[in-house]
């Protein structure tokens, strides 16, 4: 299958999202030099995201051990509006390779963000080994702010993991 056809086919099946008229949603796309079971292995991690999402200081479990409906209380760096982010994993498909968490709390103001990263090997790139992250989210607009400063933060840090993500797998490559 042509890559644009694989991109489109992992949008529809997996990032197109129903929206209120208070929520506001992104897609981040993300190539990554580096084969599909390695870069699963670090996303699959909900009890680990610090491995590559640099602005978390640390992460405890609050309930379960890894698999859905597992709830995890992450500690934010310094300098962040924010401090703590409490987060539900509502789906981990190791078959299909999607992962779906859900923010329940904190002291920030991204409230019913729920995120949905899905990832595919690029059948594009001969020789394989190459792999595409597909990252979307949906969350409510504060009443304080607008679509667009609310979707240019949320972009801004789901864009700076996922190229986090692509240099620490392309150096384990
Ligand atoms: O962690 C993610 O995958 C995505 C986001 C948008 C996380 C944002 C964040 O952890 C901060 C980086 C601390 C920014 C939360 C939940 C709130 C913030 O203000």
């Amino acid at each position: 299958m042509k890559v644009q056809n694989q991109l489109e086919k992992m949008k529809s099946l997996h990032h197109t999202h129903i929206l209120s008229p208070t929520q506001c949603s992104n897609t981040v796309v993300q190539k990554i030099n580096a084969p599909l079971p390695l870069v699963w292995s670090m996303v699959r991690q909900f009890d680990n995201p610090q491995i590559y999402k640099k602005f978390i200081k640390s992460c405890k479990m609050r309930s379960g051990c890894g698999g859905a409906g597992s709830v995890r209380e992450v500690e934010v760096v310094s300098g962040m509006p924010a401090e703590r982010s409490t987060e539900r994993l509502d789906r981990l498909d190791e078959d299909v390779h999607v992962m779906v968490f859900s923010i329940i709390g904190g002291d920030h103001k991204l409230v019913n963000y729920q995120s949905t990263t899905s990832m595919y090997e690029d059948e594009a790139e001969e020789g394989g080994g190459k792999t595409v992250v597909i990252e979307s989210y949906v969350v409510d607009i504060p009443v304080d702010s607008c679509e667009e400063d609310t979707c240019v933060f949320a972009d801004t840090i789901v864009g700076y993991n996922l190229r986090s993500l692509a240099k620490i797998a392309e150096k384990m490559a």
